[in-house]
């Protein structure tokens, strides 16, 4: 694999990378073999820290290596387009971090681009592959929680946005790659409550800008109306009859990467945190009587993606990302597509417009159907 961005996700696949075969025979070998970074003495020293064999300043030169199968993109979003692209018509296999671009044209045509040349994708939405919300999947696909009828989510965190210092920086202005909260968090929730409940058709919303008043972002990273948003909240319907509520924002004190969503459905109501990601918890309807309250499901090797035998010993962001990479280099392994593809972000990255349109128009705004 080429790795092409050694910040804050660079180092969390590549930690993955180096555990995804290990949980399990996966039929391939994963060699770190070049990392990408603009700077060549922090790329040389980030692919000793992290164990890639070469370093590079030009992705360019990477993607086309023919020691190179697989190539991940973690840089900021304004260069996902580009890189993905050229990796593609370079016949590679391509993960790339979420959002997948900040516009969803660019996104469908990296989708039509990958099932041309018959490559493998998947992207960076991590949160859907903890153990315990593939599990509530699965016993809601099977029917268990029976027929959908709300879906309630929210991501609330208390800095990264505020206290934009370097190296995140770029996410506080357009000019530097950054979407605005609905893409950067929103879209995470967006992909799970399309993953659990299916398509989304339309959205009302409000967004809000509070940080930009507060003079954090540097006048040379501003561009005109460069107001990304960071908190919003919106209204959704689905193609099942099914309704949604979603709130997000990076100024909720205390709250720490407070990924959270519930369903109730007509058998039963779910809840999970990934603050409290070992378990998800459920109410049966007809078991109210008895049994007052939710129950708590913890999920062992018995469970779908979930690893150690024993439940309780703790599923952290490394091991989550050790799933998605497991998952992905075995749908290479199988020539199959791998989920969420190039074309389930797409669909992400058209209700985040959709979200932030309906916001600036007053009025529900249709996403179109696939
Ligand atoms: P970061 O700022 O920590 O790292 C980005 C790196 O890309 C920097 O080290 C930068 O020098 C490098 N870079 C920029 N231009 C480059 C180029 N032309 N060639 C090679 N390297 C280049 O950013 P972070 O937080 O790692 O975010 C990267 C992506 O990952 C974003 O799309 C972000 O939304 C996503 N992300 C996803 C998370 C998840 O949980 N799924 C968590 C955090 C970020
Ligand atoms: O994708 C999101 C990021 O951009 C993450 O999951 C959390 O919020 C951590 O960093 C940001």
């Amino acid at each position: 694999m080429a790795l092409i961005g050694g910040g804050f996700m660079g180092k969390a696949h590549s930690l993955a990378m180096t555990v995804a075969p290990q949980l399990e025979n996966i039929g391939a070998t994963i060699t770190k073999q070049v990392l990408v970074e603009v700077d060549p003495e922090l790329a040389r020293t980030l692919a000793d820290d992290l164990g890639y064999r070469f370093s590079e300043t030009d992705w360019r030169a990477a993607i086309v290596r023919e020691d190179v199968d697989i190539v991940d993109i973690c840089t900021p979003p304004q260069l996902h387009e580009e890189i993905a692209l050229a990796a593609i018509a370079a016949g590679k296999h391509v993960f790339c971090e979420k959002p997948i671009t900040n516009l969803s044209s660019e996104a469908f045509a990296m989708r039509d681009a990958a099932e041309a040349a018959g490559v493998i994708t998947q992207v960076g939405y991590n949160y859907r592959h903890t153990p315990a919300v593939t599990f509530a999947k699965q016993l809601l696909d099977r029917g268990d929680f029976g027929v959908p009828l709300q879906f309630r989510a929210s991501f609330l965190q208390d800095g990264l946005f505020t206290l934009v210092a370097d190296p995140h920086r770029w996410r506080a202005s357009r000019k530097t790659g950054g979407s605005g909260m609905v893409g950067d968090i929103g879209s995470h929730i967006i992909d799970s409550a399309e993953y659990l409940f299916g398509d989304i058709v339309r959205v009302a919303a409000r967004v809000r800008t509070k940080a930009p008043d507060a003079g954090w972002i540097p006048e040379e990273d501003r561009i005109a109306n460069d107001s990304l948003e960071d908190a919003g909240v919106w209204i959704a319907e689905f193609a099942n009859g099914a309704i949604g509520t979603f709130a997000i924002n990076s100024y909720a004190s205390g709250r720490k990467n407070r990924f959270a969503f519930e369903f109730d459905a007509s058998k039963a109501a779910v809840e999970f945190n990934w603050n409290d990601r070992e378990v998800f918890k459920v109410s049966y309807v007809g078991e109210e009587k008895d049994h007052l309250g939710f129950r708590t499901i913890h999920t062992n090797s018995e469970h779908p993606d979930s690893f150690w035998r024993l439940a309780g010993l703790g599923t952290g962001y490394t091991e989550v990302s050790a799933i998605q990479f497991r998952k992905f280099i075995k749908a290479i392994v199988a020539g199959r597509p791998a989920e969420p593809d190039f074309g389930d972000a797409a669909r992400v990255q058209q209700i985040v417009e959709a979200v932030v349109e309906a916001a600036a128009s007053d009025s529900w705004v249709d996403v179109p159907q696939r």
